[in-house]
């Protein structure tokens, strides 16, 4: 079977809590060279790193000061060059996250522009006299008054991380440059964290301009040679028509928006504005997003990342059935699946006390008097806990950046040796992806269902998979047929699916 770029599966890790190999209880390089073994006996094609640049780690990461050499915090290049290496001998190759919308405060462009405003770099940011409405995604103002230049500075999340302006040829012209130099290192993929920012207008509101962000794509990707990569964007804020003219132009492969994220938030309010679950919203948002972009269009799949804390917690209670229904329905979709860390084992939220609490994010909505609860269900944090290895933790020798009460039998180690566990579920999944084309390239076809079951069949030339998944709680009876099955999870019958039953079988 000839596997295309999209059809690869994604491991989407976060270096700081996937493992730590010094015993400083912050996770590195070498722990993620140490787990190449895990991840291939696991199945996945690629893993996407959250960044791992020198930063001055504000938004642990998010803010880059050299795109091109990495954080001591996690290692070396040379240690990252290891990585790029070994990993290919695992069949495993890397995607790297690019945060073209802005920099850190402390990166040399910004110091230039600060100082130097007519110098080459000094229109490289989005500079004005006098502030404007806008709203940080982090909160407070958008703008912050820089003494040096006397003027504000426009930054769409914290005040150490400015936006660049991508309305300056030459910011493009330093990304295609930044690009080719992962390529060089033997990097096969990018995510390009918030690229629909790079087209916006600002005065009198923030609007998004998608020109804009199609020129910058093109601008910055034409020097590149794109033929061998796997191009992600982050991009909540395109329509599905949009995201399918970047396809086609090959500008993005694959792009992230956030609608099923949102199910459990009350539409038009901030994301700590919680309404409670209803997994018939689930069906309606994959069956939108499956029809919006079938033939040509491709969709991204994933449950969780490093903003979205486990919707394990949030919509299922931890139940680690739901968890097993989710990774057969995750893996059988069409289009590219991303397995965040954990995921695999069904990690949940876990306790954090608010004293623990580090996310900028989460710590500015709590001193405006934002609500605990909203935060226990939606904080990142909570999306960052480490890696679970063993029942005593096994992520590091030290004491871990980041502290938490969590189900201590979701691990690795003992879901290794247990033959029904969530961990086994995903190996076969995975490995079934390997040898039935129908999963990757099959076109969709829908089954009538009851409202909280989704029922469809995978259809590939003569082959043909049907999948049926129970998205409640509650025994659901149904009339369609099953052939032979390739998996099932939960229990089910001929003609019912009992609670987050959930089954991948041929037609006939
Ligand atoms: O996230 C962009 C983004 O949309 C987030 O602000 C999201 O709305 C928020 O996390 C929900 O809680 C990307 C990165 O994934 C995130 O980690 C960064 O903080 C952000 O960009 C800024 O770089
Ligand atoms: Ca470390």
């Amino acid at each position: 079977m000839i596997k295309s770029h999209r059809h690869q599966v994604v491991y989407h890790l976060y270096p700081k809590s996937f493992q730590d190999t010094n015993g400083d209880g912050v996770g590195d390089l070498n722990g993620i060279r140490k787990r190449l073994d895990y991840l291939q006996r696991l199945g996945v094609d690629m893993i996407w790193l959250c960044p791992v640049y020198t930063s001055p780690g504000y938004d642990h990461g998010y803010g880059v000061a050299d795109y091109t050499s990495i954080d001591p915090l996690y290692g070396s290049m040379d240690e990252m060059e290891a990585l790029i290496d070994e990993a290919s001998r695992h069949d495993i190759t890397i995607m790297m996250d690019i945060v073209a919308n802005h920099t850190s405060s402390c990166h040399k462009w910004f110091i230039a522009s600060e100082h130097d405003p007519d110098g080459p770099y000094g229109d490289t940011y989005i500079w004005r006299d006098e502030p404007t409405e806008v709203e940080s995604f982090f909160g407070g103002s958008a703008w912050t008054y820089s003494s040096i230049r006397q003027q504000y500075y426009f930054h769409s999340f914290a005040k150490e991380q400015p936006d660049l302006n991508w309305n300056q040829p030459i910011v493009a012209k330093e990304f295609a440059r930044i690009l080719s130099f992962w390529i060089e290192k033997g990097v096969r993929g990018f995510r390009f964290d918030v690229i629909d920012l790079i087209g916006k207008q600002i005065h009198p509101h923030r609007w998004l301009n998608f020109e804009r962000v199609q020129e910058g794509l093109r601008e910055m990707l034409a020097p590149v040679d794109r033929s061998n990569l796997l191009l992600v964007g982050e991009a909540g804020g395109l329509s599905p028509s949009e995201i399918r003219q970047l396809q086609e132009e090959r500008l993005l492969d694959v792009v992230f928006n956030f609608e099923t994220c949102a199910l459990d938030e009350v539409a038009g309010k901030s994301k700590w504005h919680l309404q409670s679950f209803d997994p018939a919203e689930l069906k309606m948002t994959i069956k939108k997003w499956q029809d919006e972009m079938k033939e040509d269009g491709w969709n991204s799949l994933f449950w969780n990342n490093h903003d979205q804390p486990r919707v394990l917690s949030r919509w299922y209670d931890d139940d680690i059935r739901a968890a097993k229904m989710l990774a057969l329905l995750q893996l059988t979709l069409r289009g590219t699946p991303f397995i965040y860390q954990g995921d695999e084992i069904g990690m949940t939220n876990g306790n954090i006390q608010q004293s623990d609490y580090q996310d900028i994010e989460t710590l500015r909505y709590l001193q405006q008097g934002g609500a605990i609860q909203s935060v226990q269900l939606k904080g990142r944090d909570h999306a960052r806990l480490p890696m679970m290895w063993t029942k005593e933790g096994g992520f590091s020798t030290g004491s871990a950046w980041l502290q938490a009460m969590i189900d201590a039998d979701r691990n690795v180690h003992d879901q290794q040796l247990d033959d029904d566990s969530l961990l086994q579920v995903y190996r076969r999944l995975l490995s079934i992806r390997k040898t039935e084309p129908a999963l990757l390239d099959g076109e969709m076809r829908w089954q009538e269902t009851p409202s909280t079951m989704i029922a469809f069949d995978r259809i590939h030339g003569e082959q043909s998979l049907r999948i049926l998944v129970n998205l409640s709680n509650h025994s659901i009876r149904h009339r369609i047929k099953m052939g032979k099955t390739l998996i099932g999870v939960g229990d089910y019958c001929e003609e019912e699916l009992g609670p987050y039953a959930a089954v991948l079988c041929y037609t006939f």
